[in-house]
């Protein structure tokens, strides 16, 4: 038995992981294998904290509808960004953030570098065609030392990510159902955005795309 007709090059598989920052990976497909565990849990979150748009600081309706699980989650208002313990819209506890989703979070940062990572909060964002998330930086949590996981779902995206600068140039990477992020290090800081959603319908998701990232917030 030759092991090598098991490489990525010899059995012709693209390769699986894409490194587009000096400490930013895509780890296409990295969900998948987890899709189950995911997926339940997922929707019993969602039914406790529903999704919901929120207003920015600045009065901006945001396209993206948001949830949250875990210990802390990201909140905006009129009064500014944040992480609250508690969900303002019941006064409750955000759910709590489901194992499978730490389990994943932890395989994928390893993968990336990022050892024992453990995440306390996790931000779940709804995309509907039309939806878009504007260039910004991820600065509300307490230390830019840990890393970022996203995981994405349904539709796909197409996903910029910038320098340190807003108007530095942004590089344009297609996200698909089961692909993992993870950012950190030198690149926890970057400039990032989804452009608009395009219409369609996913054989699991439906007519949307579902992100969620881990998080240490606290
Ligand atoms: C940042 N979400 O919730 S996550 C957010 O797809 C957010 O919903 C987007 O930005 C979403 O704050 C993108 C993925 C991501 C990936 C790579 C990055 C964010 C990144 C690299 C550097 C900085
Ligand atoms: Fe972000």
């Amino acid at each position: 038995m030759n092991l090598d007709l098991f490489d990525e090059a010899a059995s012709h598989q693209p390769p699986r992981t894409e490194q587009i920052g000096p400490q930013t990976f895509v780890l296409r497909a990295f969900a998948l294998p987890f899709i189950d565990d995911l997926l339940p849990p997922l929707r019993a979150v969602l039914k406790a904290a529903p999704f919901r748009r929120m207003v920015t600081p600045g009065g901006q309706n945001m396209s993206v509808a948001l949830s949250n699980c875990g210990p802390l989650g990201w909140t905006t208002d009129a009064r500014g960004y944040r992480y609250t313990g508690v969900d303002p819209q019941t006064g409750l506890p955000w759910p709590g953030l489901p194992q499978s989703f730490l389990r994943l979070a932890a395989a994928a940062a390893a993968q990336a570098g990022f050892v024992d990572f453990r995440a306390d909060a996790c931000l779940i964002n709804r995309y509907v065609p039309g939806a878009r998330m504007s260039l910004h930086q991820d600065r509300d949590e307490r230390d830019f030392d840990a890393p970022i996981v996203s995981v994405s779902l349904g539709l796909p995206a197409m996903f910029q990510m910038g320098g340190l600068q807003r108007s530095d140039r942004a590089l344009r990477v297609p996200l698909l159902h089961g692909d993992v992020m993870v950012w950190g290090g030198v690149d926890r800081l970057r400039f990032h955005g989804v452009l608009p959603l395009k219409e369609g319908h996913h054989p699991v998701m439906g007519p949307q795309r579902i992100n969620f990232t881990l998080r240490k917030a606290g």
